[in-house]
């Protein structure tokens, strides 16, 4: 957020063979106390990141119970199947850009004070498919080209653009961008 000194929004990522976990988090409001949130999920996710979605969204949602909550979105992408898990709570999105355009949902509540238990949602990927997850720091239905073989992209500076051109100024805001071609 434009004069903010602090950053409730946070994104990161990790990987261990054959599954690269995201992570997108929006520490609810802004400033020192979103920020503090928005850590507490990525140190336990940091710990934990090898585990199924489920177990650490509920493990975080203990370890956030001490701090004012947040939003927060995981997919799991399994390099060798080619697919993705995604599951989120509260307001962050997550969409697939490819042959064609898939925009996951995330379920109501917010992480640290409960949530609905949770299905994760499996989405299948294509060679060049390329995830987007995003805070609602970034319009809802942000677009982008679909990278295709000729494509030479790099992945944080697109992420840096989606956040230039599609951030609201008036709240933190992140994205994050995974690009891999997968067999
Ligand atoms: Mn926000």
């Amino acid at each position: 957020m434009l004069g903010e000194l602090h950053c409730g929004d946070l994104a990161a990522a990790w990987t261990s063979p054959g599954l690269t976990t995201l992570l997108i988090v929006d520490g609810l409001g802004h400033g020192r106390d979103a920020e503090v949130a928005a850590m507490t999920a990525f140190d336990y996710t940091s710990r934990h990141h090898a585990e199924p979605i489920v177990d650490i969204l509920a493990g975080c949602n203990d370890a956030l119970r001490s701090t004012r909550g947040a939003a927060m979105g995981l997919a799991q992408v399994d390099e060798r199947q080619s697919r993705m898990t995604y599951a989120g709570i509260g307001n962050t999105r997550a969409a697939v850009f490819g042959a064609r355009t898939t925009r996951l949902s995330s379920s109501y509540g917010i992480v640290g004070l409960d949530h609905k238990t949770l299905a994760p949602e499996v989405v299948r990927l294509a060679a060049f498919d390329l995830i987007v997850l995003s805070t609602d720091g970034i319009r809802e239905f942000f677009d982008i080209e679909a990278p295709g073989e000729s494509t030479d992209l790099d992945a944080g500076m697109l992420a840096r653009r989606i956040v230039m051109d599609w951030g609201t100024e008036r709240d933190d805001a992140a994205a994050l961008v995974y690009w891999k071609t997968l067999p």
